[in-house]
Parts: C-alpha cells; sequence; structure tokens
C-alpha cells in the first residue's frame, strides 16, 4: 500500500481495477480495447485512489475548522491531469507497469486525454499552479471557477496563414476527473428591481431571472501528501425545464428561450485577454460565478456557528484580478439585506475577507463595466456601488476595531484636491459613466498585490497610486509568481529530472518541494562527464520536439540548430511583431553572404506559437506574416540550412510542455514596463534554456538569481518609456534615419517578398507612425542582442555551464515559495496535515 487510504497499490491490483473499470464503468471487452479506452479505465482507476484521498482531506478540514482560503479565478488551465494524479500519487511506476502488462504503452495512454483548456495564458495557468502548490504544502485552499463547455478555442491555420478559431468541445468524452454534486446548487437572480426599504442602506431585491448554479468538483492531489483539494466548478442551467405555457400554445422556440440564456452563461470561456470589455453576457458570467461561490462559503462559514462578524477569522478570498470584484458588492448585498446587519459592519467584514491581486498596469486592459449595464442587469449591486461612493465607506479605515473611531476622508487628508477625488472616484465620468473595476477591487480588499518587483512598483506608483497615499503603502505588496516543478521540469523532462537526483544525490521528492536544493547543481558545471549528459538530454529533448512537428506538421527539423522559441498569446505589448521583423532581418542579412561566409553563422530554428483574441486584427495578421515568411524562407535553397520558421498550431499546455525543455534560448521581449511578471520564462530556465529578454516582469528577478551574464538583455528601461512616447508623438524621426535597418525589413515585406505586400500595411503602419510599443527604438538592441546569442553559443562548453548555472537558481520561482507567502503575508492559513 502506499502513503494511501484503503486500496491497494501493487501492480497486481493495478491491473484489476483497470480491467474492472473496462468491463463495469465503460461496458467494453477487455481483449480488443484501444487507446482511448485505455486512457478511461485507467483514468478510473487512478481516480478512485483520489477521491478516497478527497473524501479524507475534506473530513479534516471540516473536524478542524481552520481558516481557509478561496481562490477566485474564471480561469483554471489545467491541461491534462493523469500524468500529474499518478506523480503526485507515487503511482507512475506502478501503472506503467500495468498498462504493460494490459498491452499498453503508458506514454501512448497519456496523449489520449483532452486538455483542459479553462484559461487563455498566464493568469489561468498560475491558478492551476497555485493549485497545485496548495495541496502540496498541505494548505486549505479551494478554487472557484466555471465549468465551461467549452473551452479556450482551437486554432487553425488556413493555407493564406489566417488564423481560423473551432470550438473546444472537452467535453465529449466523459471527464473522469470531476464529480458531478447534483445537489450543491443555489439561485442566482439577474435583472428584476430593487428597492430601498430604509434609510440603512437595505433593499429588496426581486422579479428577474433566476438561474441555478450546480456545483462539479475536480480533485486537486498534492505531490507527496495525502491532502487533496478541491476546484469547484460552476455550471448554470435553467431553473425550470422550460416553459410549459409557452410549449403547449405552439410556440417552441419561446418555450425552450429562457432556458438557452441560462445554459449560455457556462457555455464558453471568453477569448479576450486583455481587450474587449462591455458585454453583457461576461458580466452575467462573473456575477453567476460570485454569487454561487460565497453562497457556497457562507454556508460552510454558517455550519461552524459562529458570530457573522467573526468570518474574517475563517475565510480569505483571493480575487485573481478584477474578474471577481462583484464578490464585494455581493457580499454586502447578503451581509446588509440577508443577515440584516448595519453598513460599517457589513463593510468591516467585507475589507477584511478579500485579497486582490492585479495582472495587468495597461490602461486599456483595465477593466471597467457601463453604469446602465450594471444597472440593467444588478440593480441591487449598482445601488451599493453608489452607497461605497456616497455614504464613504472607503473612508473609514479597515479593521473592524477602529471602524467606527478613526473617519478620515480623502477630503480630509486632501482637501480642496478635486482632481484626486476625481481620479479616485469608483465611477468614471463619460457616456456612458463606468465602474473601476480595479478601484472596487482595491477599495475592498484588505490588501493588494502585483506578481513581480517591477510590476508591483508600477501598481504602487501608477494606477493606485492615489489610493497608496491615502491608504498607505503597507496594503500594497508583491508576491512574485511561480510556477510548479513536478508539471514544469519533472513531468515535461523526466530525464533532466532523473539526472538532477541522481546528481544531487536526493530523490526527487525532495528536491521537488525545496527548489532551491537545486543550487547543488553550481559544482558539476566543471564536471565533464556531468556537462556531456546534461547538453545530451537537451538534445533529446530537442528531437522530441522535432518528431512532434514531423508528426503534426509533416516537416523535418534541422536538429543541428539553435532552438528559438517565443510562445504566449499573441499581443502587441509582447512584441512577436519584433521577432519576426528580427527573422527577417536575418533572413536578409545570410542573402547577402557568400555561401562560404553563411557556413560560419550560427544555424537556427525558430518556433513560434500563441493564439490572437478572433478580434484582434493586428495579432491575426502577425500571425499571418509569420506564417508566410516561414513558407518563403523554409524553401529557400540559400538559406535553408541556416534558418528555418515554424509556427506550430493550437498552442496549448501540452505543447508547452514539448516545446519549453527543448529550447536553447527563449524570447520575452515585451515593451519594458508592460508584462506583469509572465511565468513562461521561469519554465524555460527551470529546464535550462536560457533567456532574451527585455528588462521587465519576472525577466528582472531572473537575471537577479542567475547573474547577468547568463541572460540577454536588451531595449530601453521602463522610465525612458513615457519619453520615448512623447517624442514619437511630437518630435517624431523619419524611420529610414532612426533605424534604417528595421526601415529595409519594412520595405522588404511592404515590396512583397512574402507575399502579397499590402496585406501587412496596418501592421507595418503600427511601427511606421506612433509606434507605441517602441519597435524603432529597441530593435538594434534586439538584433545586437541576438548576435551575441550567436557568439555565446558558438561556445558549446560555456553554453552549458550558463543552462546549468540557470536551472541552478531557479529555485525562486517554485510555486510553493508563493503559495506559501499568500498563506503567510495575505491570508494568515496555517498547514493542515491530512494523516490516517
Ligand atoms: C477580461 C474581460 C473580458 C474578457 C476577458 C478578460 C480577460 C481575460 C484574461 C482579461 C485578462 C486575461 C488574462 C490576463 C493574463 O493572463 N495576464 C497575465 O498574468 C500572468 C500571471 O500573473 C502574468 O505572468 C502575465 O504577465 C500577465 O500578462
Amino acid at each position: 500500500r502506499s502513503a494511501l487510504r484503503g486500496l491497494d497499490t501493487d501492480v497486481g491490483s493495478i491491473t484489476k481495477s483497470v480491467v474492472h473499470h473496462v468491463q463495469t464503468s465503460l461496458a467494453r471487452q477487455p481483449h480488443n480495447l484501444d487507446d482511448l479506452g485505455a486512457y478511461q479505465a485507467a483514468a478510473l482507476s487512478v481516480r478512485d485512489n483520489l477521491i478516497l484521498n478527497w473524501n479524507e482531506t475534506q473530513l479534516q478540514y471540516t473536524r478542524k475548522a481552520p481558516k481557509r482560503a478561496y481562490y477566485l479565478s474564471l480561469e483554471f488551465l489545467m491541461g491534462r491531469t493523469l500524468d500529474n494524479a499518478l506523480l503526485n500519487l507515487g503511482l507512475k511506476d506502478e501503472y506503467k507497469d500495468g498498462i504493460k502488462r494490459l498491452g499498453f504503452s503508458i506514454e501512448d495512454i497519456l496523449e489520449q486525454e483532452r486538455d483542459a483548456a479553462l484559461g487563455n495564458g498566464g493568469l489561468g495557468r498560475l491558478a492551476a499552479c497555485y493549485l497545485d502548490s496548495s495541496a502540496s504544502q498541505e494548505l486549505p485552499l479551494w478554487g472557484y471557477g466555471l465549468r465551461y463547455k467549452y473551452g479556450i478555442f482551437q486554432q487553425l491555420i488556413s493555407p493564406e496563414g489566417n488564423q481560423l478559431e473551432a470550438p473546444d468541445p472537452w467535453l465529449e468524452h466523459q471527464n473522469p476527473w470531476e464529480l458531478p454534486r447534483l445537489d450543491v446548487v443555489y439561485d442566482v437572480r439577474f435583472y428584476g428591481q430593487a428597492e430601498r426599504l430604509d434609510g440603512k442602506g437595505r433593499a429588496q431585491w426581486t422579479g428577474g431571472q433566476e438561474v441555478l448554479a450546480i456545483a462539479y468538483d475536480v480533485m486537486i492531489p498534492g505531490y507527496g501528501t495525502q491532502t487533496t483539494n478541491n476546484l469547484r466548478l460552476w455550471e448554470s442551467r435553467p431553473k425550470r425545464g422550460f416553459d410549459l405555457n409557452s410549449f403547449n400554445a405552439g410556440n417552441y422556440e419561446g418555450a425552450v428561450e429562457s432556458s438557452n440564456s441560462a445554459e449560455a452563461i457556462t457555455s464558453v470561456l471568453y477569448p479576450n485577454d486583455h481587450t474587449t470589455f462591455g458585454k453583457e453576457l461576461r458580466l452575467k458570467q462573473q456575477y453567476f460565478w460570485t454569487a454561487a461561490s460565497l453562497a457556497d462559503i457562507l454556508r460552510r462559514f454558517k455550519n461552524l456557528d459562529k458570530p457573522i462578524t467573526e468570518f474574517p477569522e475563517y475565510a480569505a478570498i483571493q480575487l485573481n484580478d478584477t474578474h471577481p470584484t462583484l464578490a464585494i458588492p455581493e457580499l454586502m448585498r447578503v451581509l446588509i439585506d440577508e443577515e440584516e446587519l448595519d453598513w460599517n459592519t457589513a463593510w468591516g467584514i467585507v475589507t477584511n475577507t478579500f485579497f486582490y491581486t492585479n495582472h495587468t498596469v495597461l490602461p486599456e486592459a483595465l477593466e471597467k463595466w457601463p453604469v446602465p449595464l450594471i444597472e440593467h442587469v444588478l440593480p441591487r449591486h449598482m445601488q451599493i456601488i453608489y452607497d461605497i461612493v456616497s455614504l464613504r465607506s472607503f473612508f473609514l479605515t479597515r479593521t473592524l476595531s477602529d471602524a467606527s473611531s478613526s473617519r478620515t476622508s480623502v477630503e480630509r487628508k486632501f482637501p480642496h484636491d478635486r482632481e484626486r477625488l476625481a481620479r479616485m472616484s469608483l465611477i468614471e465620468e463619460g457616456q456612458p459613466k463606468q465602474v473601476r473595476m480595479a478601484h472596487l477591487a482595491c477599495i475592498g480588499s484588505r490588501k493588494v498585490n502585483g506578481v513581480a518587483e517591477l510590476h508591483s512598483d508600477l501598481v504602487r506608483t501608477t494606477i493606485l497610486k492615489d489610493f497608496v497615499e491615502f491608504e498607505g503603502i503597507s496594503k500594497f505588496g508583491n508576491v512574485t509568481n511561480g510556477i510548479t516543478p513536478r508539471r514544469w521540469l519533472d513531468q515535461c523532462n523526466p530525464e533532466l529530472s532523473a539526472l538532477i537526483s541522481k546528481t544531487l544525490k536526493l530523490d526527487k521528492t525532495v528536491w521537488l518541494k525545496d527548489l532551491t536544493k537545486l543550487e547543488g547543481l553550481l559544482p558539476f558545471t566543471e564536471d565533464k562527464a556531468f556537462c556531456k549528459e546534461w547538453a545530451a538530454i537537451k538534445q533529446r529533448n530537442k528531437e522530441r520536439l522535432a518528431h512532434h512537428v514531423e508528426l503534426t506538421l509533416g516537416l523535418k527539423v534541422n536538429t543541428n540548430a539553435l532552438f528559438d522559441v517565443q510562445i504566449k498569446r499573441l499581443h502587441e505589448y509582447k512584441r512577436q511583431t519584433l521577432n519576426i521583423l528580427g527573422v527577417i532581418h536575418r533572413y536578409l542579412t545570410l542573402k547577402n553572404m557568400t555561401p562560404a561566409k553563411r557556413k560560419k553563422v550560427v544555424n537556427r530554428v525558430v518556433f513560434f506559437a500563441g493564439k490572437a483574441a478572433p478580434a484582434y486584427y493586428i495579432a491575426k495578421l502577425t500571425i499571418r506574416l509569420i506564417v508566410n515568411v516561414a513558407r518563403i524562407i523554409n524553401a529557400d535553397p540559400d538559406t535553408k540550412d541556416h534558418l528555418t520558421l515554424y509556427f506550430l498550431p493550437d498552442y496549448s499546455v501540452s505543447l508547452a510542455e514539448v516545446l519549453i525543455p527543448a529550447s536553447n534560448i527563449s524570447q520575452h521581449i515585451s515593451t519594458a514596463g508592460t508584462e506583469a511578471s509572465g511565468t513562461s520564462n521561469m519554465k524555460f530556465c527551470l529546464n535550462g534554456g536560457l533567456l532574451l529578454g527585455t528588462v521587465d516582469g519576472a525577466n528582472i528577478e531572473i537575471a537577479e538569481e542567475v547573474g547577468e551574464s547568463n541572460v540577454f538583455f536588451f531595449g530601453h528601461l521602463t522610465p525612458a518609456v513615457e519619453d520615448l512616447r512623447f517624442q514619437h508623438l511630437y518630435h517624431p524621426v523619419p524611420l529610414e534615419q532612426k533605424c534604417p535597418a528595421l526601415a529595409h525589413v519594412l520595405n522588404q515585406v511592404s515590396a512583397g517578398l512574402f507575399g502579397d505586400g499590402h496585406v501587412y500595411e496596418p501592421l507595418l503602419n503600427t511601427v511606421r507612425q506612433g509606434d507605441y510599443y517602441l519597435l524603432s527604438d529597441d530593435f538594434d538592441s534586439y538584433i545586437a542582442a541576438l548576435g551575441m546569442v550567436d557568439e555565446a553559443y558558438s561556445d558549446s562548453e560555456e553554453w552549458v555551464k550558463k543552462s546549468i548555472r540557470t536551472t541552478a537558481k531557479m529555485g525562486k520561482f517554485s510555486s510553493d515559495r508563493a503559495i506559501n507567502e499568500y498563506a503567510e503575508s495575505y491570508w494568515n492559513i496555517e498547514k493542515v496535515p491530512v494523516t490516517k
């Protein structure tokens, strides 16, 4: 038996359990089973183990009644589960053998699983890493999200190079990792009327539409612990199946209309990161999810039989960006209208319960909702938001004890500063008026944090500056993001993990939970055999990627070249355009060389992957340019041995797991001050890939750890950005003069070197005119940095040492460190060991 309760986990018992599921759960015969069937049966067998641990964990939480943390996120980008569950349960070898006995290979079976892609990118994957770490650190934490029927769209690339979107029917086959809780149901109201009842701010909200929220629980096993935490996802269902009156009157469309509109709420993940606000369905998603989650959290608290004023001592609620900010007025509504508390007591509870993490300082990405829309969909909440403004709640201090004593108002602290008041208001004037969600999240929370040092500084000095001056700096902190080394090293790079264990003479169960142990690798940079093995593993990972490209695109990749990777959502601020223009520059340079000279340059294979928001025209045009540049240069006999380029369609967590271990260098080249943190930068470095980047986000802290000599930095720094943009606007210099190399590249694209030049004009014009993301300011130093990468890569012995040093210094970036910071400095929760 393993650390689990109940189930035998020897290979014989595992084989039996899998066969049992084939016969009973799947109702199939073990001898003509395909890989998919074998995956499903294996998953159901593993799930039995998870369920026992989940039950035990939840029982202990109920018995011990510790303070709990709740992570509210509209996105959980989980990827695949089977391999992770096996690793965390410590049953990988046993299942590998058991599956083999049944005539299947574990690798093939793992490939059968579809990704759970309920997220856009960094923010959603961060939530998934934090769940893994919470369970691994034995912290009592639950995630709350939505069970979208369709996750992030599947990306197809048309023959012209355009992104096409297809739905992601991830629930097509049954999902073995969720437990439907048909008995955990809440009513959620929309629209209707809110009538004030008295002068105390109380009101009654009636009428409108009621929708049911049904819980589905996803089990989150900890690594090497029995703790199995919970991710509760809500599904929307109509309260009454359909309207019988319409049905009987023969109005069949009308009969299902309201049921359709209820089901629509959790039908699809919004694929727009950083943009497009103001859609009614998105607002309904946000409220549906926050209302159901809060009702569930309050019900659990009420089972403890404590006075409601003690709620913040039992629950800490983390807001993942502003998406769940409606939880603040919703908790006010429940406390005032249903629990009948007075305003100040309610506000004291609220502001001691919530914590807000900001993930962006881009002005266009700050969430705002039109007042008329909130008034229509959530009339009671609009009243409460107005009351927060006019009852001056946020002018009260945050602790319950002195809520009544010290009433310092913004006006009292900064007399006659009307501009400041307007800047700080929850309501932005305009047509229409809009609610600033970041301001609401800030004033309604106990603490606020950014996700890397630079970004947290920018939060404090730009978007929330006035609030820092008013509330004091101590409310505004930083928690640098982290990644789980289980998925992002052990699972995706098993050979490297094994070499590390062997070299450190430590079982992986030790260093995977104390990642700073990787520092023990440093002395081995002088060990020739070790370096050779390190390099050989990277080479095999490159071959694995090449194999994948051959299977999916039918193209042969040159694995004796430097692998250069940029994989992330397409966005102007992330500057994939800078990268592709750099590739073109390299191509033109190679074309101008003699064959003899070409032989001396470092051969390079460039990989791109990433999705563009479906309505983001410039981002989609960037994909089109990349695909067409690839088409031309990969076919050019002069250069194709020296430079090739691939755009891998349909980027996903599982594709990242193949790409990241194979990279020699990865690019994180956002305009300084725009990328809050980045987390893939940490994943590449953990796998011994070097970093080419700007002085931005977590790149800075990575460089602090590994030493500047082991990263390739370029470009202007954050403080220069504002001035440069000013110059562009008021003292523009023609591109030919400012950056001739870039001008030449743009002209070649315009001239049609990669097909119809006019198609790309709108993209090229973003650089020629305004150049908001400063490509023309950073291009020359970018090209120089690429040259330094070539030079460093030519010294292969030294390169391997850099690679080892990089991995060795990545301890800080474990999500275990990050989740413990939240637990200690924010939520004030403690470990709850789960033992037999
Ligand atoms: C908002 C309103 C309507 C529709 C969609 C959205 C929306 C959805 C997703 C807005 C933003 C996002 C995602 C943001 C995100 O992924 N941010 C990234 O978060 C990472 C984790 O902190 C950071 O590392 C990245 O720097 C940051 O860009």
